[in-house]
């Protein structure tokens, strides 16, 4: 794959999130600036946005929200993702919340691969209906991709093969959890890839290459996600749930390109921008300009 021919996929649903907000973030990006600046060093070719979905609550099942539209949103993510492969091209998806990355997913096992998934996240969603008691599926996207005991079938099964992904395919990065959190001490049970914030703020070019090797040993290719609450919220306020600790800006931007430039790179997901929580009008094109830089080093 080629990391200067991306192909834009929008995914404008608020699905899986707490409140509404996030689905608001492609057509922000867009008005950012994103694309244009993406032209700048790569082909860009526009596919829309998938029909969204704004968040509301969910009485009929309040453990699993929306998960109906949550599969409906991934699997036309999926769809188009498919195409693009099929194509030769590169996906961005920019969601939406981060179950769109189950989309992103299934959509390179619609095109016949088997990939890798480097995780970047404040947080790496492996929570279940059964562990988390808010619902809200955007904390769970992960577990549904390994098909966790308690996921629900209709998100786990967005893809044509349940799981989508093993344990070994799987790298999680960028989090700053304290030892004994649920969600740490699930990495550590599953055997996942763990490249915590600490490694990251020492050396963010060596850790996202330690990254880089794993998912380049574990599948013919790889793809990236990317929740923007991985970054400390007071120097990159996007996030739909504010994270006080967390990477910088920069160190995010080293480690998206580290990524990017690996030949076996085939797709990447931006998540979890809540365009209500940017307090002017500098800071999302601040942001647009140095993911873009990002995404065309090289
Ligand atoms: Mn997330």
């Amino acid at each position: 794959m080629d990391h200067r021919q991306w192909t834009v996929v929008g995914a404008p649903s608020s699905a899986g999130a707490h409140t509404p907000g996030v689905e608001r973030a492609p057509a922000a990006l867009r008005a950012a600036g994103l694309l244009d600046l993406l032209r700048d060093g790569a082909d860009v070719e526009d596919c829309g946005d998938v029909p969204g979905f704004r968040w509301r609550p969910d009485p009929a099942y309040p453990r699993g929200q929306n998960a109906g539209a949550v599969a409906a949103v991934a699997s036309a993510v999926a769809d188009r993702v498919a195409g693009a492969l099929g194509r030769g091209r590169v996906p961005l998806v920019l969601g939406g919340d981060c179950t769109v990355t189950v989309g992103l997913v299934a959509g390179c096992a619609r095109a016949g691969m088997s990939p890798a998934l480097v995780y970047v996240d404040g947080g790496p969603d492996l929570y279940t209906p059964v562990t988390r008691a808010n619902g809200n599926l955007d904390a769970m996207g992960l577990a549904h991709m390994l098909g966790l005991p308690g996921t629900l079938p209709e998100v786990a099964g967005v893809g044509p093969v349940v799981p989508l992904l093993s344990p070994q395919r799987v790298v999680v990065y960028g989090d700053s959890l304290p030892r004994g959190d649920h969600e740490r001490e699930l990495v550590a049970e599953l055997g996942l890839a763990y490249v915590p914030a600490d490694e990251v703020h020492a050396d963010a070019r060596a850790a996202a290459r330690r990254a880089r090797a794993v998912a380049e040993g574990a599948a013919d290719g790889f793809v990236v996600h990317f929740d923007v609450d991985v970054l400390r919220f007071v120097d990159a306020p996007l996030a739909d749930v504010p994270e006080s600790s967390g990477l910088s800006l920069d160190e995010a931007a080293a480690t998206l390109a580290e990524l990017v430039a690996s030949p076996k790179f085939a797709g990447l997901s931006v998540t979890e921008i809540n365009p209500h929580h940017l307090p002017d009008d500098e800071v999302l094109p601040r942001f647009a300009g140095v993911l873009a830089g990002a995404l065309t080093e090289g």
